[in-house]
């Protein structure tokens, strides 16, 4: 039996690649609907051949449904996903409205599926930087246990949605043309620079953190269900289009050789193992595009600690880092 299934915010960068994964994975569809804001209504989306018109959001379009994949802005999905939830459809939402509610689960599903079976008609999908990082953390983790993560991240601009991947096309052609960058979403120019602000939009927090980075701490404690671990992040855009690129260095509570890592991260679910420096062989985001997995290399242990590990770890944003994760909770669902 197939399922009654809908795509929220599908005109957008993620919506779409969530009916793209749908369709590769064969997701058992009964019935499909697109909807999105009234500004993408008339527009048509082609799932499986056929031709769908995009519907416009509202509390009535929400009815009849066993599962909504949700991409759109906080404070609609605030708004919709209880509605669609208290008509009995499971919300998979891709916002930031309901991650740290503790009756909400908040779920990468190599961590920590067991969670998916508690929820109450919503389940949080994790920040993309978040989800790439714990699928490296959680089988080292499970060896030697982790005591503290500093992460850097290098973010792609697709991260930021449609009207910046054109904002990078645009500035570099300007630029090469001689021409000064228009800078409209982003604070400065992001073609030829990098800016250490995510999101572009959000205030700093106390403490000179940005939402980010913060989600990155705090997402990280929930889904490993480990208040202990200690995360200190810095979340930084970069001149790519695609694909979020990761240093993280972790300090272990027990003593891991960089083999060791190496032999358990290429058995993880979910994770590649591209580590051979000798041939100049480590994850790069133009490989990492469109692909599904979470690549891990440069390995190495940190000669300033007992026990700790750096680690390079890329992956693509849009699948893994939302739409795939979403239609991997939704295939649980099943
Ligand atoms: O910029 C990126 O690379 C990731 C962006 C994430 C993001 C941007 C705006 C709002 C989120 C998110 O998924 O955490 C949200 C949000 O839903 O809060």
């Amino acid at each position: 039996m197939g399922k009654r299934v809908a795509v929220v915010g599908a005109t957008g960068a993620v919506g779409c690649q969530m009916r793209e994964i749908l369709e590769s994975r064969e997701f058992p569809v009964d019935s499909i609907r697109f909807l999105a804001s009234e500004r993408s209504v008339g527009q048509t989306v082609t799932f499986k051949g056929k031709e769908h018109k995009v519907e416009q959001l509202t509390e009535d379009a929400l009815k009849g449904l066993d599962i909504a994949l949700f991409s759109i802005p906080k404070a609609l999905s605030k708004r919709f996903s209880p509605v669609a939830a208290a008509n009995g459809c499971v919300v998979i939402d891709n916002s930031n409205a309901f991650r740290m509610d503790p009756d909400v689960p908040l779920v990468v599903p190599e961590v920590n599926a067991h969670e998916i079976a508690r929820n109450k008609g919503i389940i949080a999908n994790p920040n993309c930087s978040t989800i790439q990082m714990v699928l490296v953390l959680k089988p080292i983790y499970d060896a030697a246990g982790i005591k503290r993560v500093v992460v850097t991240t290098l973010q792609s601009v697709s991260g930021a949605g449609y009207r910046a991947i054109c904002e990078l096309k645009d500035q570099t052609r300007e630029i090469l043309d001689g021409k000064p960058p228009t800078i409209k979403l982003f604070p400065w120019q992001i073609a030829f620079n990098v800016i250490p602000q995510i999101p572009q939009s959000d205030a700093f927090e106390d403490g000179g953190y940005t939402t980010e980075e913060l989600k990155m701490v705090y997402e990280t404690k929930k889904i490993m269900g480990d208040d202990s671990i200690l995360v200190t992040a810095t979340t930084t855009r970069v001149p790519v289009f695609y694909a979020h690129s990761e240093s993280i260095n972790i300090e272990t509570r027990r003593k891991l050789t960089a083999d060791r890592a190496r032999k358990i991260l290429a058995k993880a679910p979910g994770v590649k193992l591209v580590d051979d420096v000798a041939s100049q062989k480590y994850p790069l985001p133009v490989d990492a595009w469109n692909r599904d997995e979470v690549f891990v290399g440069r390995i190495r242990e940190d000669n300033t600690v007992k026990r700790g590990l750096n680690v390079w770890c890329v992956s693509d944003n849009l699948r893994k880092g939302a739409a795939l994760n979403a239609v991997q909770i939704a295939e649980y669902l099943l």
